[in-house]
């Protein structure tokens, strides 16, 4: 059973139904206090970067202010900040980690 109608107006009408989620890209802030160590630890495991990429993400942060560890559908980000967080405070450390929609 074929769909009635013009066929552009049903191609745009199935555009407005279904879209490809908004992406947010999750960011590691820089601090004084935070070790590299438990940086590099923290984006192997939550954003599993291997350790030698996870080291060159470290030092950027470190060098730059911030930047970004990974790209997430909005729910997907929200829990690796909060994961994040959570595994920083656990240690004692003042890591900070935000999220942002991408454009
Ligand atoms: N600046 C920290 C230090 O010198 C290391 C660090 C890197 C901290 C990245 C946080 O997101 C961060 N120990």
């Amino acid at each position: 059973q074929l769909p009635t109608g013009d066929p552009v107006a049903v191609l745009e009408r199935r555009r407005q139904r279904v879209r490809p989620p908004k992406l947010h890209q999750v960011l590691l802030l820089n601090d004084d206090f935070t070790p590299m160590e438990f940086v590099v630890q923290v984006l192997q495991e939550f954003f599993n970067k291997d350790r030698e990429h996870a080291t060159q993400i470290m030092l950027k942060i470190h060098l730059e202010g911030r930047g970004v560890c990974g790209v997430f559908t909005r729910d997907v980000a929200q829990t690796k900040v909060e994961q994040v967080l959570q595994a920083a405070a656990h240690h004692g450390h003042p890591l900070q980690c935000v999220s942002e929609p991408i454009e």
